[in-house]
């Protein structure tokens, strides 16, 4: 049997964590990137981490980071992965507007130096780029692989920086690169300052007597939101093809904030108009107005379909945030 090792960097985010349990279903031999840090950072692996001291674990970490390529390019020698999923960066829109150098060097350059990795180990690996349907910025929906790249913030045009660098080294070396330009996925593993999560936890604290009001910024923004663990199969998919390429990951139907929003209020049976309030420190410099993406070709070519529509994504999150302590 050939070899499965997996590297993924972003291990301990949403996408990170599903696609680490979904290769580990696949009986991969998974290692994950983490970053140091002062106080636990693993809640959303721990459940599928072995201790390496058990008979035949099947799930590694090692510290790094994206943005020091020495340290990449000696752990991939290393490891010599089959398959590079790079889904490590600084994730969040607003956050890039304080922070545009630094997500320029996590999201761009630091994409360019885990390529460089792999082409300097001299590795025969096939590359995963988490690209975003925020590169789409303000072209009109719905958005295919042929739309044009208006980005509207420092972490989208981060993320064309590492597009095109993905692009670049498939052409240029040959190497097996694609990118999948997933449009919002979500899930109860979503980072609490994301809309969808900020708006199911707000409704389960409400509901549960714990808190009065939800403050947020742009109702009107309209998102194609799907489930984040479906949308980690499509990754998979792309890497198994024979040839690279870049698709659309998305569900094609689009709904506002305030939907959002309304569907989970009213799933927990209570009034959004009584509690939702909107706090002016919420709105962007500049706003991407409307993302809702055109899936056929992963659906052509990777038979990848979106099966949970936002209606449901937002009563299953609230459900999560209904049951949990926390
Ligand atoms: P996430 O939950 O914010 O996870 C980001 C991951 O990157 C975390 O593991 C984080 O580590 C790690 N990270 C951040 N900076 C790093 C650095 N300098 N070096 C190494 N690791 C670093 O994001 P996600 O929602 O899972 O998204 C995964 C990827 O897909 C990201 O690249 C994101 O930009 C992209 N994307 C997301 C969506 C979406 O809707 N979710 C859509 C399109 C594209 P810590 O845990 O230590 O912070
Ligand atoms: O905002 C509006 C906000 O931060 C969605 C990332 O995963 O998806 C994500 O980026 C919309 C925007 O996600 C609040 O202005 C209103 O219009 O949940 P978000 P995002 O910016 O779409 C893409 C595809 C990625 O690649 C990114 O990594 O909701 N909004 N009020 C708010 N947003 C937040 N966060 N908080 C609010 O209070």
């Amino acid at each position: 049997m050939s070899r499965k090792v997996a590297f993924i960097t972003g291990i301990t985010g949403q996408d990170g964590s599903y696609l680490a349990e979904f290769l580990l279903s696949k009986d991969y031999e998974v290692h994950g990137l983490i970053r140091r840090s002062s106080t636990f950072n693993t809640s959303r692996i721990d459940h599928i981490y072995q201790d390496p001291h058990t008979e035949n674990p099947r799930l590694f970490l090692h510290f790094g980071d994206l943005i020091d390529g020495v340290g990449l390019t000696t752990l991939i020698r290393e490891l010599q992965p089959t398959e590079v999923y790079n889904l490590a960066a600084q994730s969040h829109v607003q956050v890039s507007f304080s922070m545009p150098q630094y997500t320029g060097q996590v999201d761009g350059v630091g994409v360019v130096g885990i390529l460089e990795a792999i082409r300097s180990a001299e590795v025969n690996t096939r590359f995963y780029q988490a690209s975003t349907s925020e590169l789409f910025g303000s072209t009109p929906p719905p958005q295919n692989e042929e739309s044009s790249f208006r980005p509207r913030s420092p972490y989208a045009a981060a993320k064309l920086m590492a597009y095109w660098a993905t692009v670049n080294y498939r052409e240029a070396y040959g190497l097996h690169a694609s990118n999948g330009i997933l449009f919002n996925h979500e899930s109860p593993r979503r980072g609490e300052t994301f809309v969808t999560r900020k708006i199911s936890r707000a409704v389960a604290a409400i509901a549960k007597g714990s808190k009065e009001k939800l403050f947020l910024g742009n109702l009107e923004s309209v998102r194609d939101w799907g489930y984040a663990k479906e949308y980690v199969e499509s990754m998979w998919l792309m890497l198994q093809q024979d040839s690279p390429s870049d698709y659309v990951v998305a569900t094609g139907v689009g709904a506002s904030v305030r939907d959002f929003a309304k569907a989970a209020f009213s799933h927990a049976d209570l009034d959004w108009e009584e509690h939702l309030e909107i706090d002016k420190k919420y709105l962007r410099p500049t706003e991407v107005d409307s993302l809702i993406g055109d899936p056929s070709k992963a659906k052509k070519l990777l038979r990848w379909e979106a099966k949970t529509k936002w209606q449901e994504l937002a009563k299953l999150m609230v459900d999560s945030d209904l049951q949990s302590k926390n």
